[in-house]
């Protein structure tokens, strides 16, 4: 009988109720969990560590449908084992690759964002004034890197209701120096004709250039638009979903209502239905550039990013790691 070890079970908690978030530490974590069900597993065979493997990687990939960098990292790290661990090798060989590459995974992911910070950083200048929207780590590194070479700008960041995220981003680039105002995700057009540049992170870049991010970034990048502020996404590379490529869409996950109103007032209420989308999309037209670890793109070359990163995996494995997904979706 196969049991998930309790921290690989704590990891999907957490990243369930909220406690680890944003997507590049979501990715990071599954892909930890990976490494803790390889390092705590008893099994004798490749194919009971396999089957270890694999319920660790359905158990995360149920916990939050829309970052795409949570399926990239687990696919990352089997995508390794299936290649560089050949039938004839021993389960001990296995372990060896499964460690590896998530470790690999997890430092490339840090390395990444202080790239993008290295890049992104080039593109703002003395004076910006700059407005984020929720927390993204990769946004956050180019702001505080463009702090330290001594460029000085300000900083608009909205609130992010109903988890308030914006909150974190304001504390952290507040304590970083940087003059930051914090305003309700309301006000975001009040202020737009002020904004230089808009800054967001990616939970998912589609084949066609669109932004997958915390709801109200399209209403932000449409108020852009009319106000002619530019918008900028950082995204790693493994923000891209290949899965767009083959004609899937990004699901867009929907929380709890009670994020939105307390039951208790809710039951008061007739006639009202509550909605939580918690992301949304922002089409590829009303984006200027993707800053990525491997440099800056127009929306418009995000196929050409997928294709070169993952046009050496078959469709046939994309398919059948998308059945691994969706059959824990059912
Ligand atoms: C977080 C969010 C962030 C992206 C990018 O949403 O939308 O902008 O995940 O973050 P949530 P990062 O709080 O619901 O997870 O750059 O840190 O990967």
């Amino acid at each position: 009988m196969l049991t998930t070890p309790e921290l690989v079970r704590d990891i999907a908690d957490e990243i369930r109720e909220m406690k680890i978030r944003g997507a590049g530490e979501i990715a990071r974590s599954a892909v930890q969990a990976l490494m803790i069900t390889v390092t705590s597993s008893k099994a004798q065979t490749k194919d009971d560590l396999m089957q270890e493997l694999n319920t660790t990687a359905k158990l995360l990939l149920g916990t939050r449908p829309t970052a795409v960098s949570l399926p990239n990292g687990i696919r990352y790290v089997m995508h390794r084992i299936a290649s560089e661990s050949p039938a004839d090798h021993s389960v001990e060989a296995l372990r060896t690759v499964a460690v590896k590459s998530a470790e690999e995974f997890i430092s490339n992911s840090r390395l990444a964002i202080k790239k993008i910070g290295e890049i992104g950083s080039k593109r703002i200048a003395d004076g910006d004034k700059i407005l984020t929207h929720c927390n993204s780590s990769a946004a956050i590194e180019i702001m505080k890197q463009a702090w330290k070479q001594g460029k000085r700008f300000d900083v608009t960041a909205t609130e992010t209701r109903p988890r308030f995220q914006g909150r974190l981003t304001a504390r952290e680039l507040g304590e970083a120096g940087i003059p930051v105002r914090l305003i309700l995700d309301d006000a975001a057009r009040f202020f737009m004709n002020k904004i230089d540049k808009v800054l967001v992170g990616a939970d998912a870049i589609t084949a066609n250039g669109a932004l997958v991010n915390k709801i109200g970034t399209s209403l932000i990048a449409l108020a852009a638009h009319e106000s002619r502020s530019r918008v900028f996404v950082a995204a790693e590379t493994y923000k891209f979903s290949p899965e767009t490529m083959i004609g899937e869409l990004i699901e867009i996950e929907e929380r709890d209502t009670s994020e939105v109103i307390a039951q208790s007032e809710m039951g008061r209420l007739k006639n009202v239905t509550v909605r939580n989308p918690s992301f949304d999309v922002t089409p590829a037209e009303y984006l200027d550039l993707i800053i990525t670890e491997r440099g800056i793109i127009p929306p418009q070359a995000a196929i050409l990013m997928i294709q070169e990163q993952y046009g050496s995996i078959a469709s046939e494995e994309l398919n059948q790691y998308h059945a691994v997904h969706l059959s824990e979706q059912e």
